[in-house]
């Protein structure tokens, strides 16, 4: 545990240095509250990665894990992408390797392939589109109807948007452990708690955990939902709580409860400030992705930047 005294003297080092190295210091809402408050911008993956597209900056430090730090560095050609701790990686996106995607496509040569953000670039170079939680009911309604959907990697979320878009969608074998542990159990005793509350859940929970919620969304729809929903003034937050520590700062008149106390995505957690400050210091980690997978995982990503939001 740092003092106060440690966390001011690492924030103000980090601002020296991110000056003089001209670096943005993104961070994904899952981070340590402190590695969110010295980021110029937090966000979901698909924020952030406009964000980072967009930057004047030459460094881009990605707080957060591989494939996010990945996705920038894919976006951003010419910047130096830097991830504070190299072996910040993702279950999720461990659940599905190219080789893998590529059989697939084999046995189901009709299919337009969507990869979740969180996946490597090697498996988003094997697709036709990405999506992220925020998006992924519009990629996959922009889809051509006539086409199946393999989605990867995550089953939950392709499960969820292929019924609410009404479209076939082959599932991947793969999901968030942290998000599909929730259970219905977990939420009916988190009503019984907070009789109050308004419930929220990730599209990454189970299906019959999403069926008990108020609002199924990613952690950009969960901000703007409690900022939205007078007169409701306490929500329970079934996603990694990262995001209560933003949820309060942006609202500080509400009340905000964990769905349960494991919701702690444990890779998400492992930057701290003293890693954003050597990040810094000795310039590392420097994402580098092969150019022709680059190009590739790039085209389905813009792919997706183009896919018009529904507000
Ligand atoms: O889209 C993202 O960044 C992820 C992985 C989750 C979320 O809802 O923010």
């Amino acid at each position: 545990m740092q003092t106060a005294d440690e966390t001011t003297a690492l924030t103000r080092q980090i601002a020296d240095l991110k000056r003089e190295r001209d670096a943005l210091i993104l961070a994904h809402n899952y981070q340590r509250p402190e590695v969110q408050d010295i980021a110029d911008h937090t966000g979901d993956s698909l924020e952030l990665s406009r964000i980072a597209a967009g930057a004047s900056q030459g460094v881009i430090v990605f707080c957060g894990v591989q494939f996010m730090a990945e996705t920038a560095a894919t976006l951003c050609p010419d910047k130096t992408v830097l991830l504070p701790v190299r072996d910040a990686g993702c279950p999720l996106a461990d659940r599905a390797t190219a080789e893998q995607v590529r059989q697939m496509k084999a046995r189901h040569p009709e299919a337009r392939v969507v990869a979740y953000v969180n996946t490597s670039a090697e498996v988003k170079a094997e697709s036709d589109l990405c999506c992220t939680s925020a998006n992924a009911l519009d990629v996959v309604r922009s889809v051509d109807p006539q086409r199946p959907i393999l989605f990867v990697s995550d089953r939950n979320l392709g499960h969820y948007a292929g019924r609410m878009a009404g479209r076939r969608v082959l599932l991947w074998d793969g999901s968030c452990p942290i998000h599909a542990a929730l259970s219905t159990a977990d939420i009916r005793q988190s009503k019984r708690d907070h009789p109050e509350a308004r419930v929220m859940a990730h599209p990454e929970c189970q299906p019959d955990v999403l069926e008990l919620v108020d609002r199924v969304a990613g952690t950009a729809g969960m901000l703007a939902y409690a900022a939205q929903q007078a007169p409701h003034t306490s929500f329970i937050v079934g996603t990694d709580i990262g995001l209560i520590h933003r949820l309060k700062k942006e609202n500080p008149d509400k009340a905000f409860y964990p769905a349960t106390d494991y919701l702690v995505c444990p890779t998400m957690k492992l930057t701290t400030l003293a890693d954003v400050r050597r990040s810094l210091e000795r310039m590392e980690h420097v994402v580098r992705l092969e150019e022709p997978v680059r190009v590739r995982a790039g085209l389905a990503l813009e792919a997706m930047l183009a896919v018009p939001s529904t507000p």
